[in-house]
């Protein structure tokens, strides 16, 4: 190989041979100032023995024999969690990359091997849990989660096409959930799709431990979220950029983490904006990237009229209905209020010039959260059975915490668990409901909402407050 390359460079121009030499000078120059990265690897491709899995396996029974008290117990990483975890807000990515930074450096001290990375799990390629996270008497297994070995985290919050989706939106607060000023309710924000829709129902799916706040006491729950990291760290490669909020970066996470020493540490939201400033990355983070992006920013441009603030329950016996203003009104907003005297038509939207998103908020957290709900559009006859490759389809939502009633010490009040938002896409279904070409006009917009509980025995019960539409629009 080194002498075809020699032959390569005397053959082409001096100009060439040259361009080729800087080019590999500074990589050498780049690679010798920085240290190497460490990588987080996919689970799926290690050995049960011998690799970062038969370590972590080793750092999770040293840490199951400590004593609760020790801040670098099991026990006590998993009540980390439990007293500060931020969700539905724009905290969930970095409080969650700081807690497994952490936790990590705690699992390299327990292990006794400073070479140890924390694996991750792909769900969208290896849907069900491990094999090596099963089995009596293993550390690695929780008999709490209500999945088996077999159950898989269904395609319609983990498969290629939701992925995908997730990975072309192009805000970070879409992406990452909403702005708030403080990690824990009352602090406004909304969740995400990261969060909502792959995040919670992995959570909801496995079950047990897994399916409330004490969710760490699962050794598979870092394995999860090492994913939901890599994701974000995949989504910044594709360009997207991080919020650059002054309020948001410089917020503190007081004391939620320690250090190997059981020590006490401040964690600025600012410093976990970039992996490999952080030192690591994921084996496959490029492997992801060939999904198309899609361009720009949407900014929502109206939401005018398109609004039902009428509160609906949604259950598995029958779905919640929002009717929303008139299509005829809805055709004349876009001409009006988007593009004055040069109207944009549903064909621009179909040839991706604008998105059509639904929100949905002030949702009452559910009590229990052993369902999900899929969301439609003017679906004739819709039941639970109402299959996600219906055209009306538009999208799914899972809680996860929702519920998680905020006490941070005992001489508090309780706080009341915040009321929930999500934001879904529904440029594709309303697009072609509303073709200005075939003129095919109805006069109202009925959003849909069907619970779909996860066992036989779930409530299944949702009560949403209020559902609008709006026109977002690509800047720039
Ligand atoms: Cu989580």
């Amino acid at each position: 190989m080194q002498i075809k390359r020699r032959n390569f460079i005397k053959s082409s121009s001096l100009l060439a041979g040259s361009v080729l030499l800087a080019g590999k000078e500074l990589s050498w120059a780049k690679s010798l100032a920085a240290p190497a990265l460490r990588v987080r690897k996919n689970v799926a491709n290690l050995s049960p023995t011998n690799s970062d899995l038969s370590l972590y396996s080793k750092a999770v029974q040293v840490m199951k024999q400590r004593p609760a008290s020790d801040p670098t117990s099991w026990h006590y990483q998993a009540s980390i969690h439990y007293n500060f975890c931020p969700h539905g807000n724009w905290f969930f990515l970095p409080w969650h990359r700081a807690y497994l930074l952490k936790f990590e450096e705690i699992c390299r001290a327990a292990c006794g091997n400073p070479a140890f990375n924390l694996p991750y799990w792909d769900w969208t390629t290896h849907p069900t849990i491990p094999a090596s996270f099963w089995g009596n008497g293993n550390v690695l297994f929780d008999n709490t989660r209500q999945a088996g070995p077999t159950t898989p985290m269904p395609a319609e919050f983990v498969g290629p096409p939701v992925i995908a989706t997730i990975l072309n939106l192009d805000s970070y607060e879409d992406f990452g959930s909403y702005k708030a000023v403080s990690q824990r309710p009352p602090s406004g924000g909304g969740t995400g799709q990261l969060e909502g829709r792959p995040h919670n129902n992995v959570h909801g799916r496995i079950g047990g431990n897994m399916g409330n706040y004490w969710s760490p006491l699962d050794p598979i729950f870092w394995l999860h979220h090492a994913n939901i990291d890599r994701l974000w760290a995949t989504w910044n490669d594709r360009g997207h950029q991080n919020s650059t909020d002054v309020p948001y970066n410089n917020y503190v996470f007081k004391q939620n983490f320690h250090n190997i020493n059981g020590a006490p540490v401040d964690i600025v939201v600012k410093s976990m904006m970039n992996e490999r400033n952080l030192g690591y990355m994921y084996d496959t983070q490029h492997n992801i990237l060939n999904i198309p992006r899609l361009a720009s920013t949407f900014n929502i441009i109206s939401n005018d009229e398109l609004v039902s603030t009428a509160s609906a329950t949604a259950t598995k016996q029958a779905p919640a209905v929002f009717s929303l203003a008139g299509a005829q009104r809805f055709s004349n907003l876009m001409g009006h209020k988007i593009n004055k005297g040069n109207a944009v038509t549903f064909d621009q939207i179909s040839t991706g010039k604008k998105e059509i998103k639904i929100i949905l908020s002030d949702i009452v957290p559910p009590g229990k959260e052993d369902f999900f709900v899929r969301v439609f559009v003017d679906a004739p006859d819709l039941t639970v059975n109402t299959p996600i490759t219906d055209p009306h389809y538009v999208g799914s939502i899972s809680f996860f915490g929702s519920n998680h009633v905020m006490k941070m010490d005992n001489n508090m009040e309780p706080m009341p668990p915040h009321r929930l938002k999500f934001v879904l896409d529904a440029t594709r279904n309303l697009s072609s409901h509303f073709s200005v070409s075939t003129n095919k006009v109805s006069d109202e917009v009925k959003v849909q909402l069907i619970a779909v509980p996860m066992n036989e025995n779930s409530e299944a019960k949702l009560t949403t407050g209020k559902v609008e539409i709006v026109i977002a629009e690509k800047a720039g």
